[in-house]
Parts: structure tokens; C-alpha cells; sequence
């Protein structure tokens, strides 16, 4: 998501600074009329605290000015997960190995765990990058209780994998198969949300090597 402002009296020399708790501080380009934005991911589902600083000349930092910024999800519109440590498909949020399901955060990993970086460098900013694993996986977001369209896509761009089942809320609505070097399995899904959680579990039903998991898209129904 891309958060934008307008900064007044920036004096020459001086330059501006994100802080975000978990993201390396960073330096946010200011245009001539003070005019900014600067992407930001990693957001919490409902308030998030970030800070602006602004630097001068000599490199003294100013007082922080707090920024409260309220993240949901428009439930008229798709929301997309965009899993991998790669680059973030636009208006997608991201889902990297350490983005852990909590109350606060709203969605991530409830069980998983992987090191690979997850990033093949090949296709889109979606399918070039995935989360994997040869063990079962959960992951969840809050929804509204309700019925959801769910769409999966799977792909390695470098090698032929598998999909493994998937089950929503506890029923399996997929079963595994196989997928072609860099051909997208997108798959729809239908489930009904009643608690408050959609549940996603991604389950190895053999000895996969490992599977492949770049996207999850959801829907109001
Ligand atoms: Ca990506
Ligand atoms: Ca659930």
C-alpha cells in the first residue's frame, strides 16, 4: 500500500525518514512542493503506528511525528495475498516466511516454517516468488463470517511440482496433482466462513518433495 502527504517547510538540506516498527528505517524522496508517498507493507489489520523524522544538514534527527494509520480490507473488492520474498504484486499484501497469523495482524502462517527465500526471479511480481515445503501448512485471515470465492494459485517457474490438498475450514475442497515447469495452477474454491477465521490448511498427502504456494485471492460470495 502506498501512503502519501505533503510536507511544509522542509528546509534545504534536510530529508525525510520512515520509521516502521519491523522494517528498516528508510529515507522517503520529497518533491519540490513537498509532495511524498512511499510504499508500505507489513501492516497489521486495524491500527498500525508509523513515524516521520525529519533529518537536517548535519544529520539530527527531529522529533518524531506519529502517524496512525487504520488498515482493513475493502470486503467489496478481492483480497489478495502475495506469498514469496519476492517483489509485491500490485495491491496485494504481502506473505513472507515470518508472517506469522495473530490477533493484531489479522493473517499469516499459523504453522510453518522454511528458510528458502522463496524468490525464482522468474514471472511476475506473483508467481515469480512462492512460500513451500514438504510439510503441512496452515494459514489464515479474519474475514467476516460469510460465504468466499477462494482462488489458489501454485507454480514453480524453474521445475515441474505438485499442489498439495488444500482443505478450508477443515473440509478438503482440492486434491493434490501435479504442475507443469511454470505453468499456473489457479484453482477456485468455495467455503463458508463461521467463525470469524478462514482457515487454510495445505496438506502433503504422500512424500511431495515440496509444493509451491504464490497466491491466495478471496471473495465475498
Ligand atoms: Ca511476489
Ligand atoms: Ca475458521
Amino acid at each position: 500500500m502506498v501512503l502519501a502527504g505533503r510536507m511544509s517547510a522542509m528546509v534545504s538540506g534536510e530529508s525525510l525518514h520512515l520509521v516502521q516498527e519491523g522494517v528498516p528505517d528508510r529515507t522517503v524522496a520529497v518533491a519540490e512542493d513537498g509532495s511524498f508517498s512511499v510504499g508500505v507493507e507489513g501492516f497489521d489489520l486495524g491500527d498500525n503506528v508509523l513515524a516521520f523524522v525529519v533529518r537536517d544538514r548535519a544529520g539530527n534527527n527531529g522529533a518524531p511525528q506519529e502517524v496512525r494509520a487504520r488498515f482493513t480490507f475493502d470486503m467489496d473488492e478481492p483480497i489478495g495475498f502475495d506469498f514469496g520474498a519476492g517483489p509485491i504484486m500490485e495491491g496485494f499484501s504481502a506473505i513472507r516466511n515470518d508472517t506469522r497469523y495473530s490477533e493484531a495482524r489479522g493473517y499469516g502462517w499459523i504453522k510453518y516454517s522454511n528458510v528458502w527465500k522463496g524468490d525464482r526471479g522468474v514471472g511476475d511480481h506473483l508467481i515469480r516468488d512462492y512460500c513451500s515445503g514438504g510439510e503441512d501448512r496452515e494459514w489464515a485471515v479474519n474475514l467476516p463470517d460469510g460465504a468466499y470465492t477462494v482462488r489458489v494459485v501454485m507454480v514453480d517457474t524453474l521445475f515441474a511440482q505438485y499442489a498439495p490438498d488444500i482443505h478450508l475450514e477443515g473440509e478438503r475442497v482440492f486434491e493434490s496433482q501435479s504442475i507443469a515447469k511454470n505453468e499456473p495452477l489457479w484453482v477456485t474454491l468455495e467455503t463458508e466462513v463461521t467463525d470469524g477465521v478462514l482457515n487454510c490448511d495445505f496438506i502433503n498427502p504422500s512424500d511431495l518433495p515440496y509444493f509451491a504456494l504464490n497466491g491466495i485471492i478471496v471473495e465475498r460470495r
